[in-house]
This record gives C-alpha cells, sequence and structure tokens, in this order.
C-alpha cells in the first residue's frame, strides 16, 4: 500500500468505521469496564464529536486525551479524529511540569482526563492560555463537566469531516532520555498505513485474531498494535487500565479475556517469568504469538520464554517518528536478539557521520525512509533539522547487519561508548550480564575513570534473594571477560534496588551518568 492509494479526502475514522458494513455487531473492545461491538463504538464516537463541535472545536484544533486505556480512550480518539481535529494523547505517569509544556505546546483547546488523573494537571489548569474545556471521565469536580453528562444528549449521527489524507490526525510527545519532550504530529494516512505494512502484512492479523498489550495507548506502540491495526483488519482488542509493571495484572488479563496476540516490552516478558509458577496460575493458551518492541529483546529472554511458553515472540524496532515499527521479524522468519529485517514498504540504511553507507557487518546509524514518517517535530526547528533528514530519518540508533541480512541493535548513538578508541555497546554488555544467574536487570553507562578515560560501568540489580558483596561485583566482571571482548567488561559493579526508566520503560542511562 502506499500513501497515494488512499483517496485524497480520507480520515482515520474509516479504520473503525469499515467494520459497520459486516460487522456491526460484533464486539469491538473488551475490557474489565464494559464491552462494546463496533456499532456501540461507532455511535459513542459520533456523540463525542459532535459534543466536541459543540464545545466549539474544529478542524486543526487540537483535543487531549489523559486517560487509562478504556472505552472512552477510544471513542475520544476517533470522535476527534472524525471532526478532523488533532488528537493528543498524553502519557499517564508524568508530573505537572511536562503536562503544562504538552498543552501549551500542543494548543490544547479541551482536555479529556481521567478522574484518578485530574490532580496530576489540576494544578497546572488555571494557568493555561489555550485551554477551553475540561471534560471528566468519572466523577467530575463541581466546576468540570463529566464524560458521561456531556455525550447524553449528543446526536450519535455525525458526518466525517473531509480531511485531507496529510491533515493531521494525531499528536503524541515521546519522552526521549534526554531534553524537553518532542511533539510527533502524524497525519490520517499514516495510521493505516503502519496497520497494513506491519500489522497485516508483517504480523499477519486477521479478524481472527483478539489483541492485548501492555503497551499503552497513549504509546503509539499501542495505539498502532492494540487499537488501529487489529479494527483494521476487523479483529477486536483488549484493554487494560491498570497499571502494566505488575506482571500479575497482564497475566491475569490474558487468563481471562483470552487474546490472541499479546504485546509487550522486553523488561514484561522478563517480569512475567519471574513470577512464580505463572504457567500453572494463569492460562496463556490463547496466545499464538508475542510482540516485543521498545527497547532491544535480549536472546536469552526470547530463548527462556520460548522454552517456557512456546512461544514465539516477534522482535520489531519502531519509533513514534514512523508511528510503529519498521524493523521487524516475522512469524516463520525470526533470528532471535535481533530486530529482523526492514518492513516492505520501508527503505533502510546504515551510515556513518558522514552518510555514507557502512560496509556489511559495521556498526553505523541506522535511517529510515517510508511514508508514515513525520515531517518534523512540533515547534522544534533545531531538533527537526537534524533529525529528519529530507526523505531520511536519523533514527539515532546504531545497527549492524549481519551476512543473513538480519539487523542487530548496538545500542543509542548518544550512549555508545568509546573505550580505548573502540566503540562499546552498552548494551551488548547489558546482555552479557543479564546471563549471569544472579542478576536480574542492569544499565551500563560510560564513566570516567581516574585518567578521564571513559569505561563501562554496570549498575545492577540482584535477583531476590542474592545481596551485594565484593566477591559477587567480582565474579560477574570475570563473567564478563569470559563471555565478550575484554576492553567490554565493566570496571565498576554498583549494586542498585532500582533503575531510573521513562514511562515507556526504557532506562535512563544519561540519569545513571555523573
Ligand atoms: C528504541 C528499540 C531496539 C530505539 C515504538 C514500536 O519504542 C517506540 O517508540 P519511541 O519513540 O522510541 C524509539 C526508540 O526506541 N527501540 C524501539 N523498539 C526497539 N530498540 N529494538 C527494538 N525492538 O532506540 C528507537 O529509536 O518511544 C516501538 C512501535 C511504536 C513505537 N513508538
Amino acid at each position: 500500500m502506499r500513501a497515494t492509494d488512499l483517496p485524497l479526502t480520507y480520515n482515520a475514522v474509516h479504520i473503525l468505521e469499515h467494520n459497520l458494513p459486516n460487522r456491526a455487531s460484533k464486539t469491538a473492545l473488551l475490557s474489565l469496564e464494559r464491552n462494546l461491538t463496533f456499532q456501540e463504538v461507532s455511535d459513542e464516537t459520533n456523540r463525542v464529536g459532535n459534543a466536541l463541535k459543540k464545545l466549539g472545536v474544529r478542524m486543526g484544533d487540537c483535543v487531549g486525551l489523559l486517560a487509562f486505556d478504556g472505552p472512552e480512550w477510544v471513542t475520544t480518539f476517533f470522535g476527534t479524529l472524525k471532526i478532523g481535529a488533532i488528537h493528543a494523547g498524553l502519557n499517564t505517569l508524568l508530573t505537572p511540569a511536562e503536562y503544562d509544556y504538552m498543552l501549551r505546546d500542543s494548543r490544547m483547546r479541551v482536555l479529556v482526563v481521567h478522574d484518578k488523573l485530574l490532580p496530576a494537571v489540576q494544578g497546572i489548569l488555571p494557568e493555561q492560555p489555550f485551554l477551553e474545556h475540561v471534560i471528566v471521565i468519572g466523577t467530575a469536580p463541581e466546576s468540570m463537566m463529566s464524560y458521561a453528562d456531556w455525550i447524553s444528549d449528543a446526536s450519535p449521527v455525525l458526518d466525517t469531516a473531509p480531511t485531507h489524507r496529510e491533515d493531521l490526525a494525531t499528536l503524541n510527545y515521546s519522552s526521549g532520555t534526554t531534553g524537553e519532550p518532542k511533539g510527533i504530529p502524524h497525519a490520517h494516512k499514516d495510521l493505516v498505513l503502519t496497520a497494513e505494512l506491519w500489522g497485516k502484512n508483517v504480523l499477519g492479523l486477521t479478524e481472527n485474531d483478539r489483541t492485548f498489550a501492555g503497551a499503552k495507548l497513549f504509546f503509539t506502540f499501542g495505539t498502532g498494535g492494540n487499537l488501529l491495526f487489529p479494527w483494521h483488519v476487523g479483529a477486536s482488542c483488549v484493554l487494560f487500565s491498570g497499571s502494566p509493571r505488575l506482571a500479575t495484572n497482564l497475566l491475569e488479563m490474558v487468563d481471562r479475556f483470552k487474546p490472541t496476540i499479546f504485546y509487550n516490552s522486553p523488561t514484561g516478558y522478563a517480569l512475567a517469568m519471574a513470577v512464580e509458577n505463572f504457567l500453572q496460575k494463569y492460562d496463556l493458551s490463547s496466545v499464538r504469538l508475542c510482540v516485543s518492541a521498545g527497547e532491544a529483546l535480549p536472546e536469552p529472554i526470547w530463548r527462556q520464554w520460548k522454552q517456557m511458553t512456546g512461544l514465539d515472540i516477534i522482535d520489531g524496532i519502531g519509533a513514534t517518528e514512523v508511528y510503529h515499527i519498521f524493523i521487524s521479524n516475522r512469524p516463520g522468519d525470526i533470528r532471535p536478539g535481533t530486530s529482523g529485517k526492514p518492513v516492505p514498504g520501508y527503505e533502510v540504511r546504515v551510515v556513518d557521520f558522514d552518510f555514507k553507507d557502512v560496509p556489511r557487518g559495521e556498526t553505523g546509524n541506522l535511517l529510515v525512509k517510508g511514508e508514515s514518517v513525520a515531517l518534523s517535530y512540533l515547534h522544534q526547528y533545531e531538533k527537526s533539522r537534524k533529525t529528519f533528514l529530507g526523505e531520511w530519518l536519523f533514527t539515532g540508533d546504531q545497527y549492524y547487519v549481519d551476512e543473513d541480512g538480519y539487523y542487530h541493535h548496538a545500542g543509542r548513538a548518544d550512549d555508545m561508548l568509546k573505550v580505548g578508541g573502540i566503540w562499546v555497546s552498552p548494551m551488548e554488555v547489558e546482555a552479557t550480564l543479564t546471563r549471569h544467574p544472579a542478576v536480574l536487570q542492569v544499565a551500563v553507562v560510560g564513566k570516567a575513570d581516574d585518567r578521564q578515560l571513559v569505561k563501562p560501568k554496570a549498575f545492577i540489580i540482584l535477583k531476590e534473594g542474592i545481596f551485594p558483596s565484593e566477591e559477587l561485583a567480582a565474579q560477574l566482571i570475570a563473567f564478563c571477560r569470559e563471555h565478550m571482548a575484554e576492553y567490554k567488561r565493566p570496571r565498576w559493579v554498583e549494586f542498585v534496588k532500582e533503575l531510573p526508566r521513562t514511562a515507556t520503560g526504557k532506562i535512563q542511562r544519561f540519569k545513571l551518568r555523573d
């Protein structure tokens, strides 16, 4: 599929509404709160769209959504798109200062917020220069309107705004590892393109599938994987309003709602396997395929999951700038420990800092080109110029390609270390340490030694019942000597209780550098 295959006037609400002629009464969405058919989602979406219009929202205006995954998230999302407004999906784990930045930066006019998340924004609401209305999912305080009241007398009939396929549909803020959050705008076409190119063509979703994700809908990994892609093929999704950080929450959802496709982060898979006797306690037999993204999936985790559950994990690298996954393993063609091969519809290059292609096997910077790539960041000219290089997106990732054409992630350009003049991927050191039986989680960063030469340092969380000691630290370093080129070994080991992570689970190595 090419963008030009879409009609010029195209609105991504089609991903929902194409199901109405033949699947109106099929359950589209399952959740602990309520289940909805495609018809019910569509009716409520129209009510939201009409209610937004009544507030004065017009094409091109921004509507923010700060909510847990559930029916209202979905109807607000599609209601916003259908009237041609721009949806801003806000991460539910941020601080008031970050929300303040996003509300201003996006020029948000309406915010739909879950009652439980209201405290995180209440303090910054009075000072907002652009925000006009706040709608509360759940119980609204005196001064605000509840979602239920808001849509109660709105009509379930609504015409679709005549959006251009290149009109903006969504805005996501990428937490990143450094600096201000970056607003990443995507067009209506990007949503359906990724659904077709990866969801249908690579993952092989069919209408018989039922998806479930540890990744939340505010993250494009979740919006795509657990909403747009299943609905693009007429499949159903399972939404969970609770925290994915507790592995038992996710396992219970799988046991109860019987999804066929399960998306999670590598950390999520590791945490699930750390739950004692999880296979005896939870029935995972409905699942036919697992997906991992957000960070590289280490080969040992892939193998252990396969050994314990019999299930394959499809690891693919995606980015908010691309909307979704653009290099991926695929069913029947998996090379554990790699990101797989470029997704048809995308082109990738691995280049040096002069933008010359590096020879196969050598590590370089990953560039990607494809029709779902955003055009720029919002209000960030300098960062945009460094990232959106004409047709090519500079991902900031380091990759090498093996002799069989599989793409191996070798860390972020910004996390890579030069040790004795040679590149060391902190992630490779981490992967090695993770194979040691005492290690639960690990992060490796560069630290300057007494001669101001950078060497790797490991921050390690030990498994339960194992305690820090100098002997153990020495053993771990010896383990690295044994399993890697010697220069890559960490020179220091620090045992910690926690590692700093972004809201989407990526280790924030910059916070560990001093
Ligand atoms: C890293 C990976 C190795 C990589 C995302 C799937 O993660 C997503 O988007 P973000 O904008 O981050 C992008 C960056 O994360 N990364 C993601 N996946 C992998 N590294 N292996 C992977 N499988 O550094 C990339 O540049 O938060 C993932 C779908 C949609 C997404 N937005």
